[in-house]
């Protein structure tokens, strides 16, 4: 973790700045009609889960390289991500991904624990072979032709819950490889049927208080078609498996300039909106930070979720999925937990009965003003103020540049080989 010292001192060199911009943002929003506190309790109410993998360095297709100190198992991944929410005080929560976070239920307490984190969604993995597994993941996992190798994801699907139970997880996301490279190579409809049955057996075993989630994805590592390519897949499995089952929308898993906030709208509107992955996309999967491309279209997928704030019973996840090959992992956690924020922040800024007025005499011009002058507020003193207050760093990238944290680890964990290549 980082010396308390370090962040008192980088946040004294900033903190009048930032008061006298907090201020100036108050009397701005003030003659908006908005309070500055309020937004800034619900700032500091939200947060975004950290996946276990994305402290790693990612890689693509052709390579991965490795940065200096890289976690060497899921108790190091667990200390950056404690940096991370200890700087951000935005991720006050950690997803494991099984096997490769596989421990004894009791270590993984007492590391969460220490580094002052809790357990999000546990995530299994049917799209790879783990060394002692006896049938292959080639042709498919939970839609395999092969009932054996159905019944092997499935019973892993199963072990994902009970660990999970143990730790204090909620919920169980799933993400499936299967599909088909080839046209005719299978029967779309025997497919998803073999899915759905396999599906069914998981979420008999789901615990009263659980959720499951199924993450649809339109390409890769299936080329012609995916077992759960889109929206309208995901959600009809969601819609056969039952209430406890909904659709987690990941950013990148869309054709390119699908409309995503649209999506959103749709699946909360009949309750089957579960969660995120966000990340931002140029042209496909590609896992970038955060609002690193596009950050309206965050703001427009946030407009919808702040939209059904009050709808009863409405309660999705938020995780981060990105992979991070040119910056370093903790920096770019960082930075994209606060692009997140940042577009909460702007969505809860939308003037909503305005906007419903301009909406209802057609007026489309002030109506898309509306958002524009929300997403055109720069929040970041809002953002600051809910960090410090909470402890964290009015800077937090800078804060952890000064401490020397990579350096540190660096010294105690052994450089790792980039053969091999892929993504983690
Ligand atoms: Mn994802």
């Amino acid at each position: 973790m980082i010396d308390s010292d370090v962040i008192s001192l980088s946040n004294q060199t900033a903190v009048a700045s930032l008061k006298a911009d907090y201020d100036a943002l108050g009397d701005h929003l003030s003659r908006r009609g908005i309070d500055i506190e309020t937004v800034k309790a619900k700032v500091a109410d939200f947060g975004v889960a950290i996946p276990s993998w994305g402290v790693g360095t990612g890689g693509t297709r052709f390579a991965r390289f490795p940065g200096e100190g890289e976690p060497r198992d899921i108790f190091d991944k667990m200390d950056d991500c404690g940096v991370i929410h200890q700087l951000t005080c935005a991720t006050p929560s950690v997803s494991l991904h099984i096997p490769w976070d596989t421990a004894p239920a009791k270590d993984l307490l007492s590391k969460a624990e220490e580094v002052a984190l809790t357990f999000d969604a546990m995530n299994s993995n049917t799209f790879q072979d783990q060394e002692d597994q006896t049938h292959s993941y080639k042709f498919g996992s939970l839609s395999h032709t092969n009932a054996a190798t159905r019944r092997q994801a499935v019973e892993h699907n199963l072990a994902c819950i009970e660990l999970g139970q143990n730790i204090g997880s909620k919920a169980l996301t799933i993400w499936v490889g299967d599909g088909s490279n080839f046209p005719g190579q299978t029967n779309f409809t025997r497919q998803l049927e073999r899915y759905l049955n396999s599906a069914k057996e998981i979420y008999s075993g789901l615990p009263a208080d659980w959720r499951l989630f199924t993450e649809h994805k339109m390409y890769e590592p299936a080329f012609y078609s995916t077992v759960v390519q889109d929206w309208g897949s995901n959600y009809l499995i969601a819609t056969e498996l039952g209430e406890q089952a909904y659709c987690l929308v990941d950013l990148g898993h869309h054709a390119p300039n699908v409309n995503i906030e649209m999506i959103v709208a749709r699946l909360i509107q009949f309750g089957k909106l579960g969660g995120f992955h966000f990340n931002d996309s140029k042209y496909g999967d590609d896992d970038l930070d955060s609002g690193s491309i596009d950050p309206y279209r965050l703001f427009l997928v946030f407009n919808e979720l702040v939209d059904s704030e009050a709808v009863s019973g409405f309660d999705p996840m938020h995780m981060l999925d990105q992979s991070h090959n040119v910056t370093d992992p903790i920096e770019s956690l960082m930075m994209s937990a606060t692009e997140v924020l940042r577009s909460y922040a702007q969505a809860t800024l939308v003037d909503r009965d305005t906007l419903s007025k301009a909406q209802d005499s057609n007026d489309a011009l002030i109506a898309t003003s509306i958002l524009k002058a929300a997403f055109r507020t720069d929040v970041e003193p809002i953002l600051a103020m809910a960090r410090l207050e909470k402890g964290g760093a009015i800077d937090p990238i800078a804060t952890y540049r000064a401490a020397g944290y990579r350096a540190k680890v660096a010294s105690e964990r052994p450089a790792v080989s980039g053969a091999g290549g892929g993504i983690v």
